[in-house]
């Protein structure tokens, strides 16, 4: 092919290469879910089965893709972290995307069963769209973080089978509040305080590679690694040291705050892309 007149037809490819030195997010979002929900009689506002079959895609996809730092989920949609010095497809949006994208549908179909053993599954399947956002900073990517959270799902379910609420009248009635306003509409209306909901719920599923903690505040990894603004080029054999230790790392699913410091201060390799120590067998 090279030098065919045909050749010139590369030039239509367009380069989709994300902002180099950002956070790369990749979020993944069932298609269609209101529906697919409803279809197998999904419990509401959480059904545990499809909470575990998420995040056992999830888990699936970050043990694949040693790339990705920290996964986290709620409802249908799952949001992967690159570190910022990551260069997996030359940080092409598109092979970023569709690659985790279709791991992850390819995930959640393979173990449906596992989780649904008496309800097989049928056309159309579930499947699930992607895109990619840069934040510049460790705080943007905590904030983003921060934001996603269950208290809008709780909150919609129960104006919906405790308020005789439709699903239109439900979203209407919470378009522009607050958390402090679905916490007290929650409590005012159904007595229901959102504090005492399952943590499993409340806080959401993270996805990580599973190293020793260590103790918060020997280190300040964020500003460290926001004032990096080139990577450090590191030796053949470094590469392959991490790139072992990340495989041998087990990725845990597990339902923390990771809103607080400390989460991030007992997990510097979330930021700063060292892995940690493998904890010991016992
Ligand atoms: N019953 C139930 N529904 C859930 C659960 N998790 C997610 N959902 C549903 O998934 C939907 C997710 O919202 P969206 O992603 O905005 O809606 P969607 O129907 O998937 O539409 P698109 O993403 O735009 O294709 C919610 O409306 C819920 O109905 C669950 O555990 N139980
Ligand atoms: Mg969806």
């Amino acid at each position: 092919m090279a030098n065919s007149r045909f050749e010139y037809v590369k030039q239509f490819e367009y380069s989709d290469n994300l902002l180099p030195n950002t956070w790369i997010v990749v979020r993944v979002d069932g298609r269609g879910f209101s529906k697919l929900c409803a279809k197998y009689n999904f419990e509401k506002p959480n059904d545990r089965r499809a909470i575990d079959l998420m995040n056992a895609a999830a888990k699936a996809v970050v043990t694949e893709l040693p790339d990705i730092t920290i996964a986290y989920g709620v409802s249908d949609e799952y949001s992967f972290v690159l570190h910022k010095t990551c260069t997996l497809f030359e940080r092409r949006a598109s092979k970023l995307i569709t690659t985790i994208a279709s791991t992850f549908t390819s995930y959640y179909v393979h173990l449906w069963s596992t989780y649904f053993p008496d309800t097989p599954l049928s056309p159309p399947l579930p499947s699930f769209d992607g895109r990619a956002v840069c934040y510049p900073s460790v705080q943007n990517l905590r904030d983003y973080m921060s934001h996603i959270n269950n208290l809008y799902n709780t909150t919609f379910w129960s104006l919906i089978k405790l308020g005789g609420f439709d699903a239109k009248e439900a979203e209407k009635f919470l378009a522009g509040t607050f958390s402090a306003d679905k916490n007290e509409i929650l409590f005012s209306k159904f007595k229901i305080n959102y504090n005492n909901e399952p943590e499993m719920y409340k806080k959401g599923s993270v996805v990580v590679r599973d190293y020793e903690l260590v103790e918060p505040g020997s280190h300040n990894v964020a500003e460290t690694i926001d004032n990096v603004a080139e990577p450090v080029k590191q030796s053949k054999t470094q590469d392959e040291n991490d790139r072992k230790r990340r495989n041998k790392a087990s990725v845990v699913v597990d339902h923390l705050d990771i809103i607080k410091d400390d989460f991030w201060d007992r997990r510097p390799w979330l930021l700063s892309n060292k892995p940690g120590k493998i904890p010991k067998q016992i």
